[in-house]
């Protein structure tokens, strides 16, 4: 039998993590009597007094937030990391390492509009989130303790979203995260053999393959990469090779704006539903070395399989083994390339 890649079990390489997954597309017709996600409900207020996120209301911490009239960010008031110093001694002991790790957290609300999400936003409202990531990633970054930046955003109670208020997080701190660390080594890898971007590179290549290929304007490719995991996985990647939000041009910016509103309106299409995910961005970390290796990119993570309601689970063999995905990336973008570019609410409206 001759290897057809639509329809025997492979397995393919992701350079940027440094690590196999397997793709078994012949898999992707199999009965489903597991759980159901329940699809999130439309939230018909454009206020909601009891969100701690919209404007004027108070969070749960007593504090009040402004009557903001675009984005707005705050500290978190349950951070994940602290700034204080500590004193701490090191025990070498390979077997017991422990580090202390200082950072700080933020929480970007998108909107002051508690009913609508990045997919409908337009696109100077998108520009205007952008702006406001790229404010946060130079403010925080200038810090000497706060080595990365971590933007991202959960969407859906699917992924752990705790609120359906348009808003997204960011964690600085003073290591590069694990999945960072990976990433970064890779990219250096490369860098120093080719003397060019692995992303650069790779997405050359996509636009001559045009099989992978989801929405491409003037500055941004987004794609399902080779290598994707989650069913409808996204990576969006700037066509110039840069390292961080800091190198986006106007035109780039808004290209970007257009490239996260394309994506997520898509997405929303796909089972007409407000698609659950996580997405982030990954780009250079802010520790004052050169990073020419570096190449600005943004990952999306969309749990959801087969409908609104069954989603991917990554447990048994995934968490044991390698990651697994059933329907081919190729399958995927063909789907996501041919949805619609206007939200379904809108076209349902006329
Ligand atoms: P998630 O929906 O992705 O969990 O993000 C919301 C964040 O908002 C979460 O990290 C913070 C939570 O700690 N938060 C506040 O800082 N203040 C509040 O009043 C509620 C939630």
């Amino acid at each position: 039998m001759e290897f057809n890649i639509n329809e025997h079990p492979h397995r393919r390489f992701n350079p940027l993590l440094n690590e196999w997954i397997l793709v078994s597309p012949h898999r992707a017709k199999r009965p489903w009597q597991g759980q159901n996600e329940t699809p999130s409900t439309e939230n018909s207020v454009a206020h909601d007094e009891n969100c701690y996120l919209c404007a004027g209301n108070t969070r749960s911490n007593g504090e009040q937030n402004p009557k903001y009239d675009a984005c707005y960010v705050f500290d978190n008031d349950f951070p994940a990391l602290l700034e204080d110093d500590i004193t701490f001694e090191s025990k070498l002991n390979p077997l017991f390492q422990i580090k202390p790790e200082k950072g700080i957290n933020r929480v970007i609300c998108f909107s002051p509009k508690h009913n609508i999400t990045l997919a409908e936003m337009d696109v100077k409202e998108i520009e205007n989130v952008i702006h406001t990531w790229k404010e946060e990633y130079a403010t925080l970054g200038s810090k000497d303790f706060i080595n990365y930046v971590q933007i991202f955003e959960n969407k859906g109670s699917v992924m752990g979203c705790s609120n359906p208020h348009p808003h997204g997080q960011i964690w600085a701190q003073s290591s590069l995260p694990t999945q960072v660390e990976k990433t970064q080594k890779s990219l250096q890898a490369y860098f120093e053999k080719n003397n060019t971007s692995l992303l650069e590179d790779y997405i050359k290549q996509e636009l001559v393959a045009q099989e992978r290929i989801v929405i491409e304007n003037e500055h941004f490719v987004v794609l399902v990469p080779f290598w994707a995991t989650w069913p409808f996985e996204t990576l969006l990647v700037s066509k110039r090779h840069f390292g961080s939000l800091l190198g986006l041009t106007t035109k780039e910016s808004e290209a970007l704006a257009e490239a996260i509103q394309g994506i997520t309106v898509k997405y929303d299409n796909l089972f007409e539903t407000s698609f659950p995910y996580s997405a982030g961005i990954h780009q250079a970390p802010t520790d004052r070395i050169p990073h020419p290796e570096w190449h600005l990119h943004m990952h999306f993570y969309p749990p959801l399989l087969r409908s609104a309601s069954v989603k991917k689970f990554m447990v048994g063999y995934e968490m044991l083994g390698e990651a697994q995905r059933d329907i081919s990336p190729e399958k995927s973008a063909e789907m996501l390339r041919n949805l619609p570019n206007t939200h379904y609410k809108l076209t349902h409206k006329n």
